[in-house]
């Protein structure tokens, strides 16, 4: 019978140093083994492809935004052990980031990838800006991108979180296609952030209550505290709808980074009060189910009380998610 691909069991030591497992392939051509993982889609599906992760260090995020660069290769390693250079360009953090993300939709929504059809996850590690440190990484509609960071942070796939925030998108995309502009787009940011931290939660065992569960980014700090350095606070009580910051659409989109936090930390607080499995549950439902382009915030809360209608949540976990949405001035 014909042997079937099954890929090889490889390892690698994340930018945290923790030893991980990878799903990795021998590539023959090539006489590497590659981070490629082809087993987390059954072969009868017609898929092989699941995730790879890419050597774009020193291309220029010019070079990449919206088309595929010439020339890159998945990342290397003589052996199965992925370690020294892969690990300096958040290489294994990146293809071990992008497995979990995939098993949490997997596991937790029966959702298969981002686009739930089995799309390939391509995520390109190393970019840089114009040959400068890049401190960010992002979605382009097709891949993810993740810059090198520089002398405070971290590359960006070292943070589970952020790995999380832009396969997001990815699913969003796929999904409600909320517009990334004002409240549409302030509520993309927040279901990134909500999911993204949710799954660096579950992956690292963060209890729900933890005061840093919060944190956006605050596994790439070098030298700072973790609160110092992170990009947003979900917890950040000041984040509430009067604090909207209505700013031109030239700045940020419209501030979708500036008013994520109204609308994710309701979530957020919803999950503290609900637990971890209903809230993502419903966060996934009123996404998939409920959610349009140009929805707001209003819509948003809808969406969600809409989901746990149909879930069957108890009124008590109704009530909680209603003082959740409006104690963040979010309101029908
Ligand atoms: N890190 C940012 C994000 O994914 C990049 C951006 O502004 N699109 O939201
Ligand atoms: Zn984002």
């Amino acid at each position: 019978k014909a042997e079937a691909e099954a890929g090889e069991k490889g390892s690698g030591v994340k930018l945290d140093g923790r030893s991980v497992a990878l799903d990795v392939e021998r590539d023959t051509w090539r006489e590497q083994y590659v981070l490629r993982d082809t087993t987390r889609i059954p072969d009868e599906e017609g898929y092989g492809r699941t995730l790879s992760t890419w050597d774009a260090r020193d291309r220029s995020v010019g070079e990449v935004i919206g088309q595929w660069p010439p020339g890159i290769q998945e990342f290397g390693s003589p052996d199965l052990a992925f370690g020294g250079d892969a690990t300096e360009a958040g290489a294994v953090d990146a293809h071990w980031g992008g497995a979990q993300v995939f098993d949490y939709f997997k596991d937790k929504h029966g959702r298969t990838s981002l686009d739930g059809h089995g799309m390939t996850v391509n995520s390109l590690v190393g970019v840089t800006n114009g040959g400068q440190p890049y401190v960010n990484a992002f979605w382009d509609g097709q891949k993810m991108v993740y810059g090198n960071g520089d002398a405070e942070y971290k590359p960006l796939s070292a943070g589970l979180d952020v790995v999380g925030h832009e396969m997001t998108h990815g699913v969003v995309e796929h999904t409600a296609a909320l517009v990334y502009a004002g409240q549409s787009g302030a509520m993309n940011e927040a279901i990134a952030d909500y999911f993204g931290n949710a799954i660096e939660t579950e992956a690292y065992q963060i209890p729900t209550d933890d005061p840093d569960s919060g944190l956006v980014g605050d596994r790439l700090c070098r030298t700072k505290t973790p609160r110092e350095c992170a990009f947003r606070d979900l917890n950040d009580g000041r984040n509430t709808a009067k604090h909207f910051l209505g700013v031109g659409f030239g700045t940020d989109n419209g501030g979708v980074h500036l008013n994520s936090t109204i609308f994710a930390g309701a979530l957020w607080d919803a999950r503290e009060d609900l637990g971890a499995t209903l809230t993502d549950k419903l966060v996934y439902r009123a996404l998939t189910q409920y959610l349009t382009p140009l929805d707001g915030f209003t819509e948003g809360r809808a969406a969600v009380l809409a989901a746990a209608e149909d879930l069957g949540v108890t009124a008590a976990d109704q009530k909680a998610l209603q003082r959740a949405f409006n104690a963040h001035g979010i309101v029908p």
